[in-house]
């Protein structure tokens, strides 16, 4: 039996219910800016969230709700800059301390990193967005509690693709079956399990009703001592709330 060596978290949706009230808030404010009246309410937003990334996110929207656009001539410039400016807009709100952390996931590093588990990130979402979240919720520190920060665009293809989780296992050297995943989504598993990921699925109310399937255990939230979590895939074995014992236990039997 291989013994469980790294956790590999998602971010969006994973450690942060970052979607609705951060992403999409901050893509508002630059379509605003940029005077554009493009409005990503809630349903809309849903919709967007199948295409993961911000630019292709963009583009998405402008092929499904807006065909009648006229890009600028640098199109891929105009994104990216509308792109960076929602990336500004995200990081202020952080900043603010606009977006906690979902329960039980500062414990659960804090066990992870007591008994020697590696800890890295595999995610869509721009690098200085991954920066914002940790160091505003976790302090300055934080950053150094993971040994691999995979994120954005240093990969060819964004999940539902294997490539970002690949990449953390080779910067890390190690095996998938060394390792369990986290992920909100269904583009988030196809991913981590594309890439041969035992996964924990922690669902939030964009990413209720996908399809988890292959899923070690689907929860609604990793849950914390006298705040169980509610079983929605699988079998917590006796537990209620995600510790290493659990997670020992699942990397052996899932
Ligand atoms: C996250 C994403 C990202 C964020 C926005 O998906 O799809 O695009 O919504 O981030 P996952 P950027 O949680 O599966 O990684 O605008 O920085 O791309
Ligand atoms: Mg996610």
């Amino acid at each position: 039996m291989r013994n469980l060596q790294a956790l590999i978290f998602d971010v969006d949706g994973t450690l942060a219910d970052t979607e609705r009230d951060g992403h999409r808030v901050a893509f508002n404010r630059a379509f605003a800016q940029e005077g554009l009246d493009w409005d990503w309410t809630v349903d809309i937003y849903e919709d967007l969230l199948q295409v993961t990334g911000g630019k292709e996110r963009i583009r998405f929207y402008l092929e499904k709700y807006r065909p009648d656009f006229a890009l600028p001539e640098n199109e891929a410039d105009y994104i990216a800059g509308l792109h960076r400016a929602k990336t500004g807009f995200y990081t202020s709100m952080l900043a603010e301390g606009a977006i906690p952390l979902r329960p039980g996931v500062a414990r659960l590093l804090g066990e992870a990193r007591a008994e020697g588990i590696r800890l890295a990130i595999a995610t869509t979402t721009t690098p200085e967005n991954v920066e914002a979240l940790l160091v505003h919720t976790l302090g300055e520190a934080s950053m150094g509690w993971f040994e691999v920060i995979a994120a954005g665009d240093v990969v060819p293809a964004k999940k539902p693709a294997p490539d970002i989780y690949q990449l953390a296992l080779q910067q890390l050297g190690l095996e998938a079956a060394d390792c369990l995943a986290f992920e909100d989504s269904e583009n988030g598993i196809l991913s981590s399990g594309g890439a041969g990921l035992k996964t924990v699925i922690t669902i939030n109310d964009y990413t209720r009703s996908h399809d988890f399937k292959g899923a070690c255990l689907v929860l609604d939230c990793l849950g914390e001592p006298g705040e169980a979590f509610s079983v929605l895939q699988g079998s917590a074995s006796g537990h209620d709330y995600v510790n290493m014992d659990l997670l020992n236990q699942l990397h052996q039997i899932c």
